[in-house]
């Protein structure tokens, strides 16, 4: 019996077809996808924090509209992901507990602060722009429900990129003070952005890792470092045509390789911030932790209301 499971599965797979949830498909699939989908869900709702601190702060009515609606936007992603989760069988509270016993990762650009507003331009520009990167292949994942999320989850988050970039754009055709400003948040912000990418291909980090058999599976359809390639190739043009400077002396077209090369990421960072380590990794999952608790009388009186309704219904 399992093994004809096992074959209609790897049948499907062949023929780059898409795994449904009523699909029967083996338990190391279905793992790697709550661990993957769970761990973006909780980065999109992680990734409100950093922007949601200055929504107060904003410089303009337009530019505070424009925010609380990005952030809203990573809310609803968020419970997109969540609920793609569960068609794996896995309950959205219990993902949450995970998330909060430290359990389950979220992404490590999060544990980075947001010091000045042109964070709030380089998070827009350089952090969805990655998350672009790494999510519009994943509108081909082979598992259905996760593939179908994405795709407005990338219609919405290219949109965010443009708002980072107008952001740092406006902040480069003023003052000498703002143009510093955005030039700093473009410091800060580069080379966590590389990271996000996930450890390399190659060496130790990468014995551990996943990618080879998420692109077996369809999961995953391109490598860590190739993103992080397209990333920086579609990054420097745009660098230039802001006027700012990316912080890397290594950063030069290479002919030969038609990409541009760049220099080296600060991995120990990467595990370090992994680990939980990182300048704001503590206030993160603490600011989490106290808006569930907070939220627990909406979530009370919204299953209330459902178990009325159904009784309602059943009457
Ligand atoms: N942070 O073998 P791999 C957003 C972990 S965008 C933390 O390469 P995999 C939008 C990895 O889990 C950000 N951990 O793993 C937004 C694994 O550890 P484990 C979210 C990381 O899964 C914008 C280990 O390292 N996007 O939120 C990171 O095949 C602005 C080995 O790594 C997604 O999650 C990292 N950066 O590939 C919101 C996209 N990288 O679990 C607000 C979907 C790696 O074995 C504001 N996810 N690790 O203990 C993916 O595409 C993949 O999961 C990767 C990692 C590419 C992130």
């Amino acid at each position: 019996q399992r093994e004809a499971i096992g074959s209609d599965f790897d049948a499907l797979i062949a023929a780059d077809q898409r795994i449904e949830p009523r699909d029967a498909m083996p338990d190391t699939y279905r793992e790697t996808l709550i661990r993957q989908i769970a761990q973006h869900a909780h980065s999109e709702i992680i990734g409100m924090q950093p922007e949601g601190n200055w929504i107060t702060r904003a410089p303009s009515l337009r530019r505070k509209a424009i925010l609380i609606a990005k952030v809203q936007d990573e809310a609803g992603h968020g419970l997109y992901l969540y609920s793609a989760a569960e068609t794996l069988g896995v309950d959205r509270q219990e993902l949450l507990d995970r998330l909060h016993d430290g359990k389950q990762k979220y992404s490590s650009i999060f544990n980075y602060p947001t010091l000045t507003w042109a964070d709030c331009g380089a998070i827009g520009w350089l952090v969805d722009g990655a998350a672009i990167m790494n999510q519009v292949p994943l509108c081909r994942c082979s598992y259905g429900p996760y593939a179908r999320a994405m795709i407005r989850v990338c219609k919405e988050e290219s949109f965010h990129q443009r708002q980072g970039f107008e952001i740092l754009w406006t902040l480069m055709r003023g003052t000498e003070a703002q143009q510093a400003m955005a030039q700093d948040a473009a410091d800060r912000w580069w080379w966590p952005a590389l990271a996000m990418f996930g450890p390399p291909d190659t060496g130790e980090a990468a014995k551990g890792g996943h990618t080879e058999q998420s692109m077996a599976w369809g999961i995953k359809r391109f490598s860590n470092d190739d993103l992080r390639q397209k990333f920086v190739d579609m990054m420097v043009p745009q660098a230039e045509k802001l006027g700012i400077v990316l912080p890397d002396p290594h950063l030069r077209w290479n002919e030969e390789r038609g990409h541009y090369d760049f220099g080296e990421i600060d991995w120990d960072e990467f595990w370090q911030v992994l680990r939980g380590d990182g300048p704001c990794n503590a206030e993160r999952i603490e600011h989490r932790r106290r808006a569930h608790d907070e939220g627990a009388w909406v979530r009370e009186a919204a299953n209330a209301y459902a178990a009325k309704q159904t009784i309602r219904e059943n009457e």
